[in-house]
């Protein structure tokens, strides 16, 4: 076996008894976020929450679709997803009965690229097989913990007091690490002024690739300020960029745009590009290539962490499934319900304890009920796919 760690695990594979999906359900519901987000590619104040549900003898599995309308955190948007579940993918699952994940992925494989589309499929059909298993889908994945550590991302702010004021209530709130988006312009001073005011605190940022590796100079001044990890801070799918940048700074990059599955993650730990990665299941293109970085990284004790798409409780009951893993340790971006939506369509919310603890459900299923009637009441689209 390779691989210079002495925790690597042999997987086994996740199976069912053969299950033939009988329709597929795509909703694309408005929810209005509590507060507008905003990142160096553009401000969010509306999610468009693309659910996908499968349905199988009386059991449905839902899953989320990370997507969102413009193509600006990769090239993926809610209308490619869309017509890419409905034209391409849909009769991969439909044609006949599904015998497990590596069978799913498989299939979705047949095409290139759109990951956020296969991941709302891997994730319904997770969610499916933990219903027929009777089994959590952290306990199907091998997850070990049965509480994740959380941080919070927070979104640019033009006025300092603002951003101040919401790094303190999320302190308060137990919140165990605090990443700040960054831009050019809205960088150095503002991680200057966060880090004197809270010497002590986990403290990282996020650049979405707002930079290039001529700012180099500038970017050497984050150095200062003792960051758990610098993330993605050059273009969205550069690796060997961020190598140079890497060798040159004590401080972790973290990539996440930059890995979309396994084998990028691969090259990225070869070129050096990063010492950390940040895992997601849209980016990636599901559970199926998520287990697989988890497992490469574990292996090279290249720690990880799960990150977010702003997902309504559907996606981030997933992303605790996932954060379970023995691999993810570091504070992910999964956070309360109540930080995106209010209310959100799982019952009760994502709760976060004073801790800075989520707990995982050890139930079969999500391990929170789907409100049905809040999901009809956001629903603007509704579409049913069915075998030929
Ligand atoms: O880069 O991690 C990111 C949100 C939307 C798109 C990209 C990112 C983010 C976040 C917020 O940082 C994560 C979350 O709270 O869900
Ligand atoms: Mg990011």
């Amino acid at each position: 076996m390779s691989g210079n760690g002495n925790c690597e695990t042999i997987r086994r594979p996740i199976t069912v008894e053969p299950v033939r999906i009988e329709r597929i359900e795509i909703r694309l519901l408005r929810m209005p976020l509590v507060e507008p987000f905003e990142t160096s590619f553009g401000k969010t104040d509306t999610r468009i929450v693309f659910l996908v549900a499968l349905d199988a003898g009386g059991l449905r599995g839902w899953g989320e679709v990370a997507a969102s309308r413009r193509p600006l955190y990769s090239y993926e948007t809610v209308g490619t997803a869309r017509h890419i579940i409905s034209s391409f993918l849909a009769p991969l699952v439909l044609s006949s009965p599904l015998t497990g994940l590596d069978d799913l992925a498989s299939r979705l494989s047949t095409f290139k690229g759109h990951n956020m589309a296969k991941a709302g499929i891997e994730l319904a059909f997770m969610h499916l097989v933990s219903l027929i298993k009777g089994s959590s889908i952290s306990a199907l994945i091998g997850g070990t913990r049965s509480r994740i550590a959380v941080g919070v991302s927070l979104g640019i702010q033009h006025e300092i007091d603002a951003l101040l004021e919401r790094v303190r209530r999320h302190l308060d709130l137990g919140y165990q690490r605090i990443k700040l988006k960054i831009k050019p312009g809205r960088d150095i001073d503002v991680v200057e002024e966060v880090r004197r005011r809270h010497p002590d605190i986990l403290l990282s940022v996020d650049a979405n690739s707002a930079y290039r590796l001529s700012d180099l100079d500038h970017l050497k001044k984050l150095d200062e300020f003792g960051l758990l990890m610098i993330e993605q801070p050059l273009d969205h799918d550069d690796l060997v960029d961020h190598a140079e940048l890497q060798s040159k700074f004590e401080t972790s990059i973290c990539l996440d745009e930059s890995i979309t599955g396994p084998k990028r993650a691969r090259d990225a730990l070869h070129l050096g590009s990063c010492r950390i990665i940040n895992i997601k299941v849209g980016r990636v293109g599901g559970y199926s290539s998520a287990l697989q970085i988890h497992d490469l990284c574990l292996s090279r004790q290249t720690p990880v962490w799960c990150g977010g798409m702003l997902e309504s409780g559907i996606g981030r009951a997933h992303n605790i499934a996932l954060a379970s893993l023995p691999g993810f340790v570091l504070p992910g971006d999964t956070s309360a319900s109540s930080r995106y939506f209010a209310p959100d369509i799982i019952k009760p919310g994502v709760m976060v304890a004073s801790d800075g603890t989520i707990n995982v459900p050890d139930k079969p299923g999500l391990g929170f009920e789907v409100d049905l009637d809040y999901i009809d009441a956001c629903t603007e689209e509704i579409e049913h796919l069915t075998a030929p």
